[in-house]
């Protein structure tokens, strides 16, 4: 992705000219920064759990109107990291919000106490002019709560927030519109009628790691991580192998489920996402298998495909188990 530094500036007054940049949506987990970009953007590009911690990596989502462009970058919450897959989730935050022209903080009113990121993420947040803040899920809240909700934004970041419903897209426009006036002025940084950035199979193994949220307890979402290892478009119906990793042979069991009925639900869920995602009729080979420790081992996030922060990189290699099994629907 292009950081703003890269691009050449200039005059968005002149007539003809555009406006463009990187808009990064952060806030603690679970306060519905996914579900904001799928709601500005008008497509269910990242997915949305009831669950903190959905998000892992960042999820670009492009806005485009005649004479500008947002290019919005979902990121995981802003938490305190307790193990290595959580500091890289940090890390890829922080990353989109230093690399962002503008950013976005959304704030959560059905938990107005925790809902402020914790140092650095906070001090970075007040540092920057250019920061606007939302508090979402108006909806669920009572008006006293919102008000009070914004006097603390208020002192903490000298600006008033934005009051949104992402689930309604109630004020959703509103501040859209203002995101769009604040842009610099640049060139479209992508063609006016791409949505998303990323591979379809990223948005295929996404939708498989949502399926399994939505399916499994507990801490199995948590240990789990999904990789597409055969994407064959050109068939039909479109044959995919993918590989989902547990850290437990307990955890895949859960998963395989008493005679394969979970992964077979699993699978049959998971396709129906993907054939609405791509257009398009689908067959969905799943495997599980286990790579124990997969969140806490630098080598096996990176053979994973996560970005390792960089006080880990260079050391520890992931294995994983060899076979698994497998559901076809
Ligand atoms: N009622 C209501 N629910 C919302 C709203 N926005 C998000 N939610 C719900 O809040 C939950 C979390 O939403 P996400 O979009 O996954 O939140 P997130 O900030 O991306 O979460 P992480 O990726 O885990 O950091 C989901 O159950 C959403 O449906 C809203 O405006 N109103
Ligand atoms: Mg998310």
């Amino acid at each position: 992705m292009t950081g703003p530094q890269e691009r050449a500036k200039t005059s968005a007054d002149e007539p003809g000219e555009t406006r463009a940049g990187y808009v990064a949506l952060v806030g603690r987990p679970n306060v519905g920064k996914s579900t904001l970009l799928n709601t500005l953007i008008g497509e269910k590009l990242s997915i949305v759990t009831p669950r903190a911690q959905t998000t892992r990596e960042r999820v670009l989502g492009i806005y485009t109107v005649e004479d500008a462009q947002i290019v919005f970058v979902d990121t995981p919450g802003l938490l305190e990291p307790r193990y290595l897959l959580q500091e890289s989730m940090l890390e890829q935050a922080l990353l989109a919000l230093r690399e962002s022209d503008l950013a976005l903080l959304l704030l959560d009113p059905t938990d107005p106490e925790e809902t402020f990121p914790a140092a650095p993420a906070l001090d970075a947040l007040r540092r920057r002019r250019d920061l606007l803040v939302a508090i979402n899920k108006i909806d669920l809240a009572a008006p006293e709560t919102l008000d009070r909700l914004a006097a603390w934004a208020r002192e903490l970041f000298g600006v008033e927030p934005f009051r949104v419903s992402a689930a309604s897209g109630q004020g959703t426009g509103e501040l859209r519109d203002a995101l769009v006036a604040r842009l610099p002025a640049s060139p479209l940084l992508y063609p006016p009628d791409e949505i998303a950035v990323q591979p379809v199979r990223f948005f295929v193994a996404e939708l498989v790691r949502e399926t399994i949220f939505e399916d499994y307890h507990a801490e199995v979402p948590y240990a789990t991580v999904v990789r597409v290892e055969e994407f064959h478009e050109a068939e039909d119906p479109i044959l995919i192998r993918a590989n989902i990793f547990v850290e437990r042979e307990s955890q895949k069991a859960i998963l395989i489920g008493e005679r394969g009925a979970g992964i077979k639900r699993l699978g049959q869920r998971a396709r129906e996402k993907i054939e609405a995602f791509v257009g398009a009729r689908v067959y969905l080979e799943l495997w599980v298998k286990s790579m124990p420790r997969w969140r806490k081992q630098p080598g096996a996030l990176r053979l994973l495909g996560y970005a390792v922060p960089r006080e880990q990189r260079g050391s520890g290699g992931g294995r994983s188990s060899r076979g698994g099994e497998r559901a076809r629907s």
